[in-house]
């Protein structure tokens, strides 16, 4: 009967997963990786028009820009494990090994000798997690606990670490979640989002003229609109998540994937 439960819970949650963008916030313990959670909800809109409304307290679902996300908090890396807990600790890192994006949280108030450790040493836990083909943004967060030029400082030694270690970050941003300067996060995702693997190219095609404002509506919140020729019919050019066309066709438009034109 557990397993039973079980079962439905993961597939209840996958269900509510669909159409979202997984984030995960993964880092050390102390680097504000909850904080940032709560102030990422705080300043945005809720997406609240689902069906479901139950999720754990350490997932936030809402929108950068008009995607849907679902961030996650996740517990903190800790120095020197012993091996009987590390296997426990990389089971409740699951919600790593399931996101679409990982924010890899670092306190930039630190000496830099004590960054750029924990920065290699997370790395090699998001490796043996197997994430680390995800889109990676390396948020150094508490940046008001120090100077614009220390932190513009950091990142281009993070940078320089990756590099040289042959480590594919996908950027570095700088946020202080306690005074809710996040704006270089959102920017870091907006731009990771369409990047996606789940993004393909479709061509749609509306001939009802009637239903094109909702048809954008919904392209804009489970994809990236390339192109919009207005006409009879109209056509959408767009990077739409995959999962999400059968959501198209129940409007009554016509979904073609589209490779070529959207190169
Ligand atoms: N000055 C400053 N303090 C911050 C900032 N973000 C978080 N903090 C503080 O740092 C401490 C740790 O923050 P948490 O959000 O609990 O850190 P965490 O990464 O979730 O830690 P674990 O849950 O232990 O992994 C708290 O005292 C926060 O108030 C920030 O941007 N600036
Ligand atoms: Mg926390």
């Amino acid at each position: 009967l557990e397993r039973i439960r079980k079962d439905r819970e993961v597939k209840r949650k996958r269900r509510e997963e669909v159409g979202f963008i997984l984030i995960a916030l993964a880092g050390y313990t102390n680097a504000g990786k909850s904080t940032l959670l709560n102030a990422l909800a705080r300043e945005n809109i809720p997406a609240k028009d689902q069906m479901f409304t139950t999720l754990d307290t350490t997932t936030r679902r809402f929108k950068v820009g008009q995607k849907r996300v679902l961030v996650t908090d996740t517990v903190g890396f800790i120095d020197d494990l012993p091996p009987f807990i590390v296997e426990a600790f990389h089971s409740t890192l699951e919600e790593i090994t399931k996101a679409d994006i990982i924010l890899l949280v670092l306190d930039v108030g630190e000496p830099w000798n004590e960054i750029g450790r924990k920065f290699l040493a997370s790395l090699k836990i998001l490796r043996e997690l197997k994430a680390l083909d995800k889109p990676i943004i390396v948020v150094l967060n508490k940046q008001d606990l120090t100077t614009k030029a220390d932190v513009e400082d950091k990142k281009k030694a993070i940078k320089e670490l990756a590099d040289k270690r042959g480590m594919v970050i996908f950027d570095v941003v700088g946020t202080s979640a306690k005074l809710n300067q996040l704006r270089e996060l959102y920017d870091a995702l907006e731009r990771a989002i369409p990047a996606l693997p789940k993004y393909k190219p479709f061509e749609v095609v509306i001939k009802e003229r009637d239903k094109v404002p909702q048809v954008v509506a919904l392209i804009n919140s489970i994809g990236e609109i390339l192109d919009i020729e207005y006409g009879k019919p109209t056509k959408i050019l767009a990077y739409i998540q995959v999962g999400m066309i059968k959501s198209l066709t129940r409007l009554g438009v016509e979904v073609r994937y589209s490779p070529v034109e959207a190169e």
